[in-house]
């Protein structure tokens, strides 16, 4: 099971090519770019549960930190400030970690309330 057999190279490419720049990444406007918030609730667990590295049942800090690399191996790890920011807006339960079951995941993607004030300012507006 990888990102690619859910997601389309191409929109995870141009995700990915979008936040290259450091503290530019926003996760609301990945998810969209790279098409996961157009998947059905059963993809979006299946990629929380390729996100959750270690199937602790929850993403943390620390796998947030390589999310980007999940989708492209080569891709750059998140700064500190990105990471922060992203557990900060989809951590509902305030325990330091994205979880469980992929509901606040889930809940982040489909629903998100003021996600725009989370996102971190957008040096050069695409
Ligand atoms: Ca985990």
């Amino acid at each position: 099971m990888s990102l690619s057999s859910i997601l389309s190279a191409d929109a995870i490419d141009s995700a990915i090519k979008d936040c290259q720049a450091p503290d530019s990444f926003c996760p609301k406007k990945f998810f969209q770019l790279c098409g996961l918030t157009k998947k059905s609730p059963q993809d979006v667990k299946r990629v929380f549960g390729i996100l959750d590295n270690d199937g602790s049942g929850f993403i943390e800090e620390e796998e947030l930190k390589f999310f980007l690399q999940r989708f492209c191996p080569g891709a750059r790890v998140l700064t500190d400030t990105e990471t922060k920011a992203f557990l900060c807006a989809a951590d509902d339960d305030s325990d330091g970690r994205i979880g469980a079951d992929g509901e606040s995941f889930q809940a982040y993607l489909i629903y998100p309330v003021d996600m725009q004030a989370m996102c971190l300012s957008d040096p050069g507006s695409v």
